[in-house]
């Protein structure tokens, strides 16, 4: 064990020296006081919590004990509601001290309807808390990263001196999103303060399986990325080295990285049992690290209290934490009626003022990529927080496809920018200037490569409003250009929209024509929840796709199929490339004496049931056509609702046409075995119409 005094001398030279500009000047003594009862404060609840779960009021427990000191000289050093704060689960004692209420904590604990954390959505210790700007975290370990480094990146554009906090412990730091994040933060100097609190195991895995170095080694080579290890369990000495790390950031010097050595006191988790895997000497060795002596013994030599005065303060924290308790557990409980609300704003998708299905006025024809980066141009000539970004997006290479030509050069840099070649941090990042009030507009290359990015995708960007109880939110639109017809093999062909219309709180958007894909990016830009916008690559420059183009007020509404071409006998139900393909099979049709309608569902999550309804109770007979593969592909979907809710009205089984379960090859003969043709649609039409 250190020698407590050791940290006080640290201490001291510290408040001498550069501070954090902002941060309450308080005499140490007094600031030394404060952090003890913080401390006990932390300490006692994390108790209590676990005398609660054994009551079975609650389910899960996840302590802070053993980690208090560092968490508290992280606030310290933090202006609570001015910097930004994305803690872990463990963070109790960090969020106590910038201000949360142990009433808060508890509303959270019990699962209440006024918590105000998630609404009791969440397991307990997932911290959200708007006015002290705690972002909501979900559960992965490691995504809050790269919504830091968002974050701070927001704070850069704004040209503030906000810090942006992100802790974990250190088993975390194998995540790849955290060497994307140090990265991203140290490539751009952001004000970020990474806090790794090194307990030695991730729950039963020691370190030494997680990386043959430390974690403080394992950050070298980031420049501009400032390092610091500390003595977790000493308060003094970590406040001081948190007051540096925050002041440098403060300063402009860039991120830092504090790695603490703490103890974890209590087992991993509720659900676990630490004495299966640590020896007992292990236990009882950090034991005798615990903070909370080691802090006291430094009051008490210091002569900041006697040891009358901790034991009144024990007794008023016993009292202040039952208070809280006993509170808690009188309010009442969720509303089952309000478990589906809040996924999306609205939870039904409610069109921009101004949308309409109609544009006021039509100029000269574009095809489709051209329509998308009007889109871009006109809502970032109206909203300067608007940023764009991704893979080779700046001028003048423009985008793979040119969506984006012409943008860095018209909006400069600071709002239209490269991303490094990362999809998670693309995403991530987005998450993080999305809950600070940016729009942020991304573009993921290709749809064959929105894989790394899946779990921002779906744990963090679709979630984050249902988690936060309306907390926060993600209006970010991911724009993704997908599909085949194009030889592109494997990796250059895929369609995602079935896998992404399966993560509630995320809407999907897949024009088909150049107004379409206009309108709808213009709505999808406007709108408060994220957008997946996904662009068939194949029809970016086909003249069929093309159109006049509408003007700039035109808002198209999300949820409105288009009806491509009106018939009675059979109904196509599709999107994307298959539009065209359908069409043309109609009109053989027609020809044969067949009348087909086809329609355009234009997004995919909201579809347009009342019109497919509508439509089939028309003709009786449906054909639901996508490129995507077959099996529980979106018309799976579709095909359910049909025979669930139009079952009278059909003369057939509703029939479905899809690519085939295989990866799509690259030879052109392979290729169109698997992709659907012309041909595949017209077989199935002429069987709908026979049968
Ligand atoms: C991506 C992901 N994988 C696994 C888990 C399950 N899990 C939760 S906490 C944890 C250990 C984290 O250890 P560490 O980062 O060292 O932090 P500590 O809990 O020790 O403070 C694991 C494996 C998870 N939540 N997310």
């Amino acid at each position: 064990m250190m020698n407590p005094r050791a940290g006080a001398k640290a201490g001291r030279r510290q408040a001498k020296g550069a501070g954090a500009p902002g941060a309450p000047a308080m005499p140490e003594t007094a600031l030394l006081k404060a952090a003890y009862r913080q401390m006990l404060l932390t300490r006692r609840m994390d108790e209590k919590m676990m005398i609660l779960l054994k009551q079975g009021k609650s389910f899960f427990h996840i302590g802070a004990s053993g980690h208090e000191a560092v968490q508290i000289a992280a606030a310290s050093a933090l202006r609570p509601g001015g910097d930004w704060a994305y803690p872990y689960y463990r963070d109790l004692a960090f969020c106590i001290g910038l201000g949360m209420t142990p009433e808060e904590v508890f509303l959270s604990f019990l699962g209440k309807a006024e918590d105000p954390m998630s609404g009791a959505r969440q397991m307990p210790s997932h911290y959200s808390m708007p006015h002290l700007r705690i972002v909501s975290q979900s559960s992965p370990t490691g995504t809050q990263y790269l919504q830091a480094v968002g974050c701070a990146l927001g704070s850069k554009l704004e040209g503030t001196d906000e810090v942006t906090y992100v802790s974990s412990g250190e088993g975390t730091t194998s995540q790849g999103d955290f060497h994307e994040a140090l990265n991203w933060a140290s490539r751009e100097k952001l004000p970020v303060l990474f806090c790794i609190q090194d307990n030695k195991y991730a729950i039963s895995v020691h370190i030494s399986q997680q990386t043959t170095t430390t974690v403080h080694d394992l950050c070298a080579g980031y420049v501009n990325l400032r390092r610091y290890q500390v003595d977790g369990t000493d308060f003094a000495a970590s406040y001081d080295i948190m007051r540096e790390a925050v002041a440098g950031c403060r300063r402009g010097e860039g991120p830092a990285v504090v790695v603490a050595d703490v103890v974890r006191l209590l087992p991993h988790s509720s659900s676990d049992n630490q004495a299966k895997y640590r020896s007992r000497e292990d236990l009882e060795a950090q034991k005798a690290r615990d903070p909370i002596p080691r802090l006291e013994s430094l009051l008490l030599a210091a002569g900041g209290v006697s040891a009358e005065d901790a034991e009144a303060l024990r007794d008023e924290i016993r009292r202040t934490v039952d208070a809280a308790a006993d509170h808690a557990a009188g309010r009442p409980d969720p509303d089952p009626a309000t478990a589906t609300s809040g996924v999306w704003r609205d939870d039904v998708y409610l069109p921009p003022p101004g949308a309409s299905l109609t544009p006021a006025a039509k100029g000269e024809p574009i095809v489709l990529v051209d329509a998308i980066n009007h889109a871009l141009v006109e809502e970032m000539a109206r909203n300067p927080r608007i940023v764009v970004y991704g893979e080779d997006v700046e001028d003048h290479k423009g985008g793979v496809f040119t969506a984006t030509t012409g943008l860095s050069v018209r909006f400069g840099r600071e709002r239209v920018f490269n991303s490094p070649l990362a999809e998670s941090s693309i995403i991530g990042t987005a998450v993080g200037l999305a809950s600070r009030g940016f729009r942020p507009v991304v573009e993921i290359q290709f749809g064959d490569y929105i894989w790394p990015a899946m779990n921002q995708i779906r744990n963090e960007l679709a979630t984050m409003r249902y988690r936060s109880a309306n907390g926060w939110s993600s209006p970010v639109v991911v724009r993704v250009p997908v599909g085949g017809y194009i030889h592109g093999g494997l990796c250059h062909s895929q369609n995602i929209e079935a896998t992404f219309a399966h993560f509630p709180g995320l809407y999907i958007v897949y024009p088909s024509n150049a107004a379409d894909a206009k309108g709808l990016l213009k709505s999808a830009i406007r709108g408060e929840d994220p957008v997946l916008f996904l662009e068939h690559k194949g029809l970016y420059r086909q003249i069929y796709a093309s159109s006049p183009e509408p003007d700039d007020s035109f808002l198209l509404p999300f949820g409105r199929a288009r009806v491509a071409r009106e018939g009675s006998d059979v109904t196509v139900v599709t999107y994307g490339a298959l539009v065209k393909r359908s069409l043309d099979a109609a009109a053989k049709m027609q020809a044969r004496g067949v009348s087909v309608e086809v329609l355009d569902l234009r997004t995919i999550i909201p579809w347009d049931r009342e019109a497919v309804l509508e439509s089939v109770a028309k003709t009786g007979r449906v054909l639901i056509a996508h490129e995507d593969v077959l099996t529980a592909g979106f018309g799976a979907e579709v095909a359910a609702v049909i025979a669930r809710e139009a079952f009278e009205a059909l003369d057939a089984p509703p029939m479905r046409i899809g690519g085939g379960d295989s990866p799509v090859p690259y030879s052109p003969p392979l290729e169109a075995a698997v992709l659907p043709q012309e041909s595949d649609i017209l077989r199935g039409l002429e069987e709908l119409a026979s049968y």
